[in-house]
């Protein structure tokens, strides 16, 4: 792999100057956990296994409706978006994976960019569809819907448009296709309710039926935005009913901000995995609405319960096992780079302190009504820092052991500045 954005010297040399820091932290936690009969090399081994795929619209600034700031040397195609996820990929281990979104990362060449990011260290997870937004030369407008639209012609060019990402995704070696769409109302009476949704099911059936049979297609819920009445797909109730209609290959997607403040999204996680419906995340936080802020840094304790019951079910697998990890966020303030590798942390980070929970002892106390010993077997690993692990981990796999300050240090962003054209102003996510 002849391309890597960070030379590795330079990785070397900046763990040289830490490694006896953290071997030193983590014999102690080592000793701490064994007093818990944990035994912090097999946690540790199965957080080398742990990783997370990045969202290629995550590598340029974001931004809101009000307007976006760009920054300096973003990116300003796939190409480019590649590379700096390739830095993350670099500098955390934990991100070896992009999902692209189309038609935003559409190229004339798609064998050509998945050997592109093969030579950068990386695949391509799930691809994204969007019918949530008109392009130039459209035949038909998303106005009024898009898979739901009362408009055929509309909703066969939407149905045309997820057909062709998967065979877009199949060049890519992806395995998996995202459906989310803002399809909805504003007003009441706008819509027909159960007819939109059976408009949503003849759609999703003709996307279904293009899925190759090792493919699956998840579906994503969202409460709203961009409509603010109703949504067809608002809720995992919608999503779990549809996918269950449509088939084994039909699963559910959770994005953590497209729910009510306070739901208590653990427990959906825990009831769509009961089904064999639990079929990937959209990681982000968020204080209000769908805020779409990096992971853990609004609510940590709720990505912790998140992965506790996460670790639950792979002890209880239903349908197999096997959630697509993913980011999904919006870099208004920071630089997208240094958010990735914080946030792809925070999440690596819950997963550890919820691999760490005393099990036994927490199904214990839950059988006999212990309540307080139940509350404090899982706050005791909560509270647990288990940075030491994740960095001796990612210094095993080559990573680096301060990510930030070792991105920071390389210059990057700056070099990219000197060689990247300048993106315009302007409003929206991308
Ligand atoms: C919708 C969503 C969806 C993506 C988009 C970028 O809010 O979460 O997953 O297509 O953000
Ligand atoms: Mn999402």
């Amino acid at each position: 792999m002849s391309s890597l954005p960070i030379s590795t010297d330079l990785i070397e040399s900046h763990n040289a100057e830490r490694r006896e820091a953290v071997r030193d932290e983590y014999d102690s936690l080592g000793r701490s956990l064994a007093r818990r009969h944990i035994d912090i090399d097999a946690i540790k081994a199965k957080v080398a296994h742990f990783s997370v795929a990045l969202p290629s619209w995550g590598s340029g600034r974001g931004g809101t409706r009000f307007a976006r700031f760009p920054i300096a040397g973003e990116p300003t195609n796939i190409h480019e978006k590649l590379s700096d996820c390739a830095v993350v990929q670099q500098l955390s281990r934990i991100t070896p994976r992009v999902s692209p979104h189309f038609p935003w990362d559409r190229v004339a060449d798609y064998p050509a960019l998945r050997s592109e990011a093969q030579a950068l260290g990386l695949e391509f997870d799930a691809v994204n569809s969007n019918t949530f937004q008109d392009r130039a030369g459209q035949a038909h407008s998303y106005r009024n819907g898009s898979l739901t639209a009362t408009d055929k012609a509309a909703r066969n060019q939407a149905i045309e448009h997820n057909i062709e990402c998967i065979e877009i995704g199949r060049v890519l070696g992806s395995k998996a296709l995202t459906v989310w769409i803002g399809d909805g109302s504003n007003f009441p009476g706008q819509q027909h309710l159960s007819a939109a949704l059976d408009r949503y099911l003849e759609s999703l059936q003709q996307i279904y039926a293009a899925l190759p049979d090792d493919w699956r297609v998840f579906l994503e819920h969202k409460m709203y935005e961009p409509a603010f009445y109703s949504t067809v797909i608002a809720d995992w109730g919608s999503s779990i009913l549809a996918a269950q209609q449509l088939g084994p290959k039909a699963k559910c997607l959770v994005d953590l901000g497209h729910h009510a403040p306070n739901v208590n999204i653990e427990q959906i996680v825990a009831r769509l995995h009961r089904f064999g419906k639990l079929g990937g995340f959209h990681f982000n936080d968020s204080k209000y609405g769908d805020d779409d802020l990096d992971s853990g840094s609004i609510n940590p304790h709720q990505l912790f319960l998140v992965f506790n019951e996460l670790v639950e079910a792979e002890l209880a697998p239903r349908d197999g096992f096997d959630p697509a990890y993913m980011i999904d966020q919006s870099h208004n303030v920071t630089d997208p780079i240094e958010s990735m590798l914080s946030s792809a942390e925070a999440i690596a980070a819950a997963y550890t302190k919820a691999l760490i929970v005393e099990r036994d002892g927490l199904h214990d106390a839950q059988e006999e009504n212990d309540v307080m010993m139940a509350f404090q077997t899982l706050r005791r690993a909560y509270r647990t820092d288990v940075t030491p692990i994740l960095a001796m981990a990612r210094m095993e796999a080559g990573g680096a052991l301060d990510t930030l300050a070792l991105y920071r240090y390389s210059g990057w962003r700056a070099q990219k500045a000197r060689e990247r054209k300048v993106t315009g102003l302007g409003a929206g996510i991308v």
